[in-house]
């Protein structure tokens, strides 16, 4: 037998861990017209009608809606993007984004 420690000195472990994921919030308020939210909705998030509809409606009716979930620098930049639309229309609308549970 020889004396040379053959045995592996380290297990190779690939990294598989998932980026954490931010939503996107669609906040209600008194002034923008709803169609408006719905084509800001449908133009940044891809959504079709009926889904952006049903979002608008949920924000309207609860306060705020649940857009959808991404990586921080896509959810921040689509929230951006949508609150920029908004802004430059005149319209009050706002999206804010925090980190899932
Ligand atoms: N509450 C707005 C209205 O009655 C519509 C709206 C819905 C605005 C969702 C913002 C978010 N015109």
């Amino acid at each position: 037998m020889s004396d040379i420690d053959t045995k592996p000195q380290a297990v190779e472990r690939t990294k598989t861990k998932q980026p954490p994921l931010y939503k996107v919030i669609l906040l209600n308020d008194d002034y923008t017209p709803r169609e408006f939210v719905v084509v800001v909705l449908k133009a940044v998030f891809r959504m079709t009608e009926d889904q952006s509809y049903a979002v608008m409606m949920t924000a309207h009716q609860r306060g705020a809606c649940v857009v959808a979930t991404y990586t921080r620098d896509i959810a921040e930049s689509k929230a951006s993007e949508a609150n920029d639309m908004a802004r430059g229309a005149g319209h009050p609308l706002e999206f804010s984004t925090e980190p899932e549970e």
